[in-house]
């Protein structure tokens, strides 16, 4: 077995571009390999411009330029440009677009204008920081695929609207009561170059603390990518994001909920399955605080590893990064 692995990590959101960081640092001393596959669905139109949360999160976070209070955007960043557009009425008042983060969104929409892909994109702006990010970043496909929330119309009207996933997330944070999550542009989708590849030659794909339903689920809803993971000649290694029965960031409580996915350690655990029964998992990594529920994923036919998963600082990051290469066998 390689002492060098070269491991997939199937990502989205601050848990996920945390998470890579500690991995990158850790495989990066062990000189393996890391090629991210980012989520893509969170992406919007916006001001003209296309924007790629979940992409910049993981773009900045390796690269080291991440407002990591905030968990997104650029640190040191200011809003001289959005108070501009806010008063020409441009955009959402209520979505944030940084001075520096802009840069990002105005270099990829001429880049896309011009032709390029969204894989060729991405290439370009990590060549910025190639040595800092120490990983191959890929988009989960190059279709334009998003996230929609069909959610209760509030007005007199009643019936359901359906808006982006960033106003619901950002402008409303999860407290319009979703009946379901949509993803246009999915059908057609194609895994974006190099993505199956990189899955197929991995010594492990490890599954990030993202969010299971809006980060990890868009990615294994591309046609073809989930095949490829449970095919995958590594095995596959999940972290749980969720402990102690709640999120460790975000909203993922209520969209496990609309799922009708329980929020707990081992009913993520049994939302992706086990490898044996058809499912994807080998092995998933949950909280010294669900230890109880380590037999639970166990009878799922899932090897259950107990560990401190809360990423508090680059130390413990980096430790349940060796931790989840340890389950992977490395
Ligand atoms: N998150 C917020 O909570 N408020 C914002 O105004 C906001 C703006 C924003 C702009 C660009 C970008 O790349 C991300 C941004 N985010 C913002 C983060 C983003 O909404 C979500 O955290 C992710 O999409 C969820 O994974």
């Amino acid at each position: 077995m390689s002492a060098s692995p070269s491991v997939v990590l199937l990502a989205g959101g601050a848990g996920g571009s945390a998470f890579a960081v500690g991995l990158r640092d850790e495989l990066r001393a062990r000189g393996g390999e890391l090629t991210v596959v980012c989520n893509t669905a969170d992406d919007l139109w916006l001001a003209g411009l296309r924007i790629q949360p979940d992409v910049d999160s993981m773009l900045y976070g390796l690269a080291g330029v991440k407002d990591t209070a905030k968990g997104w955007g650029r640190a040191g960043d200011s809003l001289r440009v959005a108070a501009e557009l806010h008063a020409w009425g441009v955009g959402w008042d209520w979505f944030e677009l940084g001075d520096l983060d802009l840069g990002a969104h105005i270099s990829r929409t001429s880049w896309l204008r011009e032709g390029a892909s969204p894989t060729t994109v991405l290439a370009r702006l990590q060549a910025r920081w190639r040595d800092e990010i120490g990983a191959t970043l890929l988009p989960m496909t190059d279709a334009e695929v998003e996230t929609h929330v069909v959610i209760e119309d509030s007005g007199d009207a009643g019936g359901a609207v359906t808006i982006h996933f960033q106003e619901w997330w950002t402008r409303y944070r999860a407290t319009r009561e979703p009946e379901r999550f949509e993803n246009p542009g999915m059908t057609g989708a194609r895994p974006a170059p190099g993505v199956l590849e990189a899955i197929a030659r991995a010594d492990a794909v490890v599954f990030a603390p993202s969010n299971p339903i809006v980060s990890i689920g868009p990615i294994l809803a591309v046609p073809g990518i989930r095949d490829a993971v449970a095919a995958a000649p590594g095995r596959v290694v999940g972290v749980s994001p969720i402990i102690g029965g709640a999120p460790v960031r975000g909203m993922a409580d209520v969209c496990l909920r609309v799922a009708g996915v329980p929020c707990s350690a081992d009913g993520v655990a049994g939302h992706f399955g086990a490898r044996a029964d058809g499912g994807l998992l080998d092995a998933w990594l949950l909280a010294e605080e669900d230890a109880a529920l380590a037999p639970a994923v166990a009878s799922l036919g899932i090897d259950a590893h107990v560990r401190p998963l809360w990423m508090a600082g680059p130390d413990l990051t980096r430790a349940l990064a060796a931790d989840t290469l340890a389950a992977a066998g490395f």
